[in-house]
């Protein structure tokens, strides 16, 4: 069970099953087209966020869709379809959120050691970012 309630559209829960046996650590698992709802072209990760009051994020995507999670520590992750905005506890490594496109997001207050793990659908391309606020509103009209 998990406790995230999303209100923002063009956003998900994305669950991962989480292998715990009598052996010490967990096992967790992504399916391309199964939990990870299209085909994985990248993965990505951000670590060593030693300045907690940083801000990532801070853009939209046009067509890339992506499920970021947790894998370690905590972080808020902030969402806002152009209407609706709220911010996500991230701290539970098989609970990700799907990020859709037309989706602003932002990630900031990072806890010491924490660690973001991101399933993307398509290859880095900078013209598919949206990073002024004012266009992204604008273009969510
Ligand atoms: C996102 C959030 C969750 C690349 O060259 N290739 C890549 O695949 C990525 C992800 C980034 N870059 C370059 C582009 C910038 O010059 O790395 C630099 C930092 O990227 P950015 O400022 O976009 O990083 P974040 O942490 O603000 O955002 C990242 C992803 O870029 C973005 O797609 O949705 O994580």
């Amino acid at each position: 069970m998990n406790s995230i309630e999303l209100k923002v559209n063009h956003s998900g829960i994305v669950t991962l099953a989480k292998i715990q046996d009598d052996r010490d650590g967990n096992l967790i698992i992504a399916n391309a087209l199964k939990e990870i709802p299209f085909e994985i072209k990248r993965v990505y990760y951000i670590n060593q966020l030693e300045n907690s009051v940083s801000i990532r994020g801070k853009h939209a995507h046009k067509k890339c869709e992506q499920v970021i999670f947790c894998i370690s520590g905590s972080f808020l992750l902030g969402l806002d379809d152009g209407k609706v905005q709220q911010k996500v506890l991230m701290n539970k490594d098989n609970i990700g959120i799907y990020l859709g496109p037309m989706l602003w997001h932002t990630m900031e207050d990072f806890s010491a050691g924490c660690v973001l793990l991101v399933f993307a659908s398509d290859y880095y391309d900078e013209s598919d970012y949206i990073r002024n606020y004012e266009d992204f509103i604008r273009l969510t009209k």
